[in-house]
C-alpha cells in the first residue's frame, strides 16, 4: 500500500495503510508547543479529516518525551515582551482540541514519554489513550503560576472525578502510566520500545474496521457531555439512522448471517 507524506517544519505527517501518523517533531525541547507547530498540527487533522484514504489518525512525539505543553521561551522571551497569554492560548490550543473533537475518526495518542502541561492536556482530547511504560502526565500549570487549559478542566474531572483532578492540577504530581491506567485516563500500557509499534497496529485495525460508525459514535460521545437523557437517546437514534443507512451496516450483517469476516470501507 503506498505511504504519502506531507512536508511540515515541526511535525510529521505520514499516511499509510489508511492511518495517519502525525508526530510533534521538536525533540529538543521535549516538543514543546509553538504557534507554528500548533498552526501545523491543525493543518494535519484537516488535512486527514479531507482525505477519504485516512481512516484513524496516530498522534505521537519524536524523542524521549510526548510533548512539555508551551514552549516557554515562546510565551516569555528574554528580549521581547510576552505575547498575550490568552492569544496563545486561544490560537495554539483551543482550536486544536476542538478539531481532534471534531474530526469524525478515530484519534489514538501514543503517549511515549513525559506528557506537561498542555501536552498533558492534549492526550486526554484524543479518543484512545495509549502509553509507554516511561510515559508521565503533569498537570504542570501550577508550578509556573497557570491554570490548566488545552481543555483539561473539562476532560480531566470527567474521567477522574474532580477532587482527584483537583489534586493533580493544584499539587503538579507526576502521574505514571500505570497510575493513569488504573485511574481510567490510558487504554494500555506498553513497554517502551513496543509502544509505537502496538499503537500503529491498534490504528490499521481501527482504520478496517466501520469507520463511519466510529464517526458517529464520537459525535454521540461529544454532546453526551451536554446533553439530557432524553435528547441523548434522541440522538442515537438519529445517528442510528445514519448508521443503518451505510455500506458497513448491509455488510457487517450479510457477512455475520454468511458467517465470514466484514470489509467495511468506512462508508
Ligand atoms: O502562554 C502560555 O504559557 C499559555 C499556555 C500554557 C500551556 C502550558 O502548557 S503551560 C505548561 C508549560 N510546560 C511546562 O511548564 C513544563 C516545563 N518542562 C518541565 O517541567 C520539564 O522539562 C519536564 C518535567 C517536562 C521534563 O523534565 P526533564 O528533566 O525530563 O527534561 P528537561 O531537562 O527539563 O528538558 C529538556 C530540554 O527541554 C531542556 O532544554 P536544554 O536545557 O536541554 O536546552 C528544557 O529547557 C527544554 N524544555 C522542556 N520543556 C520545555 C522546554 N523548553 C521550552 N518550553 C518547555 N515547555
Amino acid at each position: 500500500m503506498p505511504t504519502t507524506a506531507r512536508r511540515f517544519e515541526s511535525i510529521g505527517y505520514v499516511v499509510h495503510e489508511g492511518v495517519a501518523e502525525i508526530t510533534l517533531d521538536r525533540p529538543k525541547v521535549l516538543n514543546a508547543f509553538t504557534r507554528p507547530m500548533a498552526r501545523e498540527l491543525q493543518q494535519a487533522i484537516r488535512d486527514a479529516a479531507d482525505d477519504p484514504a485516512v481512516r484513524a489518525v496516530l498522534l505521537t512525539g519524536a524523542g524521549r518525551a510526548f510533548c512539555a505543553g508551551q514552549d516557554l521561551a515562546e510565551a516569555a522571551p528574554q528580549d521581547a515582551p510576552a505575547p498575550p497569554i490568552e492569544d496563545i492560548v486561544r490560537e495554539t490550543y483551543n482550536p486544536t482540541v476542538l478539531a481532534i473533537r471534531a474530526i469524525e475518526k478515530p484519534v489514538i495518542a501514543a503517549v511515549n514519554g513525559v506528557a506537561a502541561g498542555a501536552g498533558a492536556n492534549l492526550a486526554l482530547a484524543c479518543d484512545i489513550i495509549l502509553a509507554a511504560e516511561r510515559a508521565t502526565f503533569i498537570q504542570a500549570f501550577a508550578k509556573i503560576g497557570l491554570i490548566p487549559d488545552t481543555g483539561g478542566t473539562w476532560t480531566l474531572p470527567r474521567l477522574i472525578g474532580i477532587h482527584r483532578a483537583a489534586a493533580l492540577m493544584m499539587l503538579g504530581d507526576r502521574l505514571t502510566a500505570t497510575d493513569a491506567q488504573a485511574m481510567g485516563i490510558v487504554w494500555r500500557v506498553y513497554p517502551d520500545a513496543q509502544l509505537l509499534e502496538s499503537a500503529r497496529e491498534l490504528a490499521r485495525h481501527l482504520a478496517k474496521e466501520p469507520t463511519r460508525a466510529f464517526g458517529l459514535t464520537k459525535r454521540a460521545l461529544n454532546a453526551s457531555a451536554n446533553n439530557t437523557l432524553e435528547a441523548q437517546l434522541e440522538l442515537e437514534a438519529q445517528l442510528q439512522a445514519e448508521a443503518g443507512a451505510t455500506h458497513d451496516f448491509t455488510e457487517g450483517v450479510q457477512a455475520f448471517l454468511q458467517k465470514r469476516a466484514p470489509a467495511f470501507q468506512g462508508r
